[in-house]
C-alpha cells in the first residue's frame, strides 16, 4: 500500500531545508555529503522539501536544474538514501494551483522552466514521501507540527494524489462544455481564464490536453477534504498566534499522533519552513527543532545542516545542537 512516511531504523543522516533555489549552497551540500559518504560518516542525505522557487530574479533561481539533480543523486544513491520530503511549494505543481506571497508569484517561472522535462519532473514530486520516522524518535517534516492533522494522519499516510486529481477530472468529465466555467472564472477572478491558463500552467491554448487543469485546481482546493488536510500539513505557521504553553501541547499531540506504528515514540520533530532570525537554527522548544539550511537562515551564511543517527534516542531537541554543521565555514571566517 502506498505510504507517505518513510520509517528509518539505521543509518547517519544528513539533514537539509529549504534551498529554494539556491544553487551555491545545494553544490555544497551535495559536495560535503559526498566526503561525508566517503568517510562513512553518513549513509542518507534528506531534503526537508522547497528545494525550489527562488525569492530573487529568474538569473538566480534554479529550481529545475536542482530537483534534476536530486533526481539524478537518487537514481545514484537509491532512494533510500537520498530522499526528498514533499514542501509547501513543491506540492502545487502536482495540483496546478499557483502559489504567491503578496504580488510575487512563485509558480509561473517553475511552470514555464519545465518544458518538455514537465511529466517525468511531476512524477517524481507526486512520489514524494511527506515525513521521515526514525528509531532515534525524532520525526522529520517539511513544515511541522499542525493543529488540524493531528487527527488524519492516516490521511496523510496514504495520500494518494493521483485520487484526489482523478476525482476532480471525473467531476468535470460530466461537463459537457466547460465555456460557462471558463467565463465564471473571469466573474470570481477578474481575469481570463485563457490569459491565467498560459500563465500560471504554461498550457499553448484550448487545444492543450492541460487547459482544464486550472480549472481542476481551483475545484480541488475548494472541494476536496483529503487536499485540505495536505495544505494544512504543508503550509501550517506552528507557534505563530499561539502561547508558548498550547503550542507545546500542540507538538506532543502531534508527535504522539505519529508514533503509532513507527520504530519508535516520536519525540522530537525536526522541520523547516520557517525563517530562523538569528541564524541557521531555532530550538523552538523541547520537542522541536526549526532548521534553516541557507535561504531561511539569517545571514544565509549561518544555515546548517543536521547530522541524525537515525538509532540513537534523542529525548529532546537540544540534544540535537552538538550534531548542526555548516558548509559555508569560508564567508563565516571572513566575517570574524
Ligand atoms: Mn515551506
Amino acid at each position: 500500500m502506498l505510504t507517505r512516511f518513510v520509517d528509518l531504523t539505521d543509518g547517519v543522516a544528513m539533514i537539509v531545508s529549504d534551498l529554494h533555489g539556491d544553487r551555491d549552497a545545494f553544490d555544497r551540500y551535495v559536495t560535503r555529503f559526498r566526503s561525508l559518504y566517503a568517510s562513512g560518516a553518513a549513509q542518507r542525505l534528506i531534503f526537508l522539501g522547497d528545494l525550489i522557487h527562488a525569492y530573487g530574479p529568474p538569473y538566480q533561481d534554479q529550481s529545475l536544474g536542482i530537483l534534476l539533480d536530486v533526481m539524478a543523486l537518487r537514481a545514484e544513491f537509491g532512494p533510500q538514501t537520498v530522499i526528498m520530503l514533499l514542501g509547501n511549494h513543491e506540492m502545487p505543481h502536482i495540483y496546478g494551483v499557483s502559489l504567491a506571497k503578496g504580488d510575487y508569484e512563485f509558480t509561473p517561472r517553475f511552470e514555464q522552466a519545465l518544458g518538455k522535462r514537465r511529466e517525468q519532473v511531476i512524477a517524481f514530486l507526486s512520489e514524494l514521501p511527506f515525513y521521515v520516522r526514525t528509531a532515534a524518535g525524532v520525526l522529520l517534516s517539511h513544515a511541522g507540527p499542525a493543529s488540524e492533522v493531528t487527527g488524519h494522519v492516516d490521511l496523510l499516510r496514504h495520500y494518494d494524489h493521483a485520487q484526489v486529481l482523478a476525482q476532480a477530472d471525473a467531476l468535470l468529465a460530466q461537463v459537457p462544455d466547460l465555456t460557462p466555467y471558463y467565463e465564471r472564472y473571469r466573474q470570481v477572478f477578474g481575469t481570463s481564464y485563457d490569459d491565467d491558463a498560459r500563465h500560471y500552467l504554461a498550457v499553448r491554448g484550448p487545444d492543450d490536453p492541460r487547459y482544464p487543469h486550472l480549472l481542476r485546481g481551483t475545484l480541488i482546493a475548494q472541494q476536496s477534504r483529503e487536499f485540505a488536510v495536505l495544505w494544512d500539513a504543508l503550509f501550517t505557521q506552528n507557534e505563530l498566534g499561539l502561547t508558548e504553553y498550547s503550542y507545546v501541547q500542540q507538538v506532543r499531540e502531534f508527535l504522539a499522533a505519529f508514533s503509532d506504528g513507527a520504530p519508535a515514540p516520536q519525540q522530537v520533530i525536526v522541520s523547516g519552513h520557517i525563517v530562523t532570525p538569528l541564524g541557521g537554527y531555532m530550538l523552538v522548544n523541547r520537542y522541536h527543532l526549526r532548521l534553516s539550511s541557507a535561504a531561511h537562515a539569517r545571514p544565509r551564511e549561518a544555515g546548517c545542516y543536521l547530522l541524525l543517527d537515525c538509532a540513537r534516542p534523542v529525548h529532546a531537541a537540544n540534544e540535537l545542537l552538538p550534531c548542526l554543521d555548516t558548509v559555508f565555514e569560508d564567508e563565516m571566517e571572513d566575517d570574524d
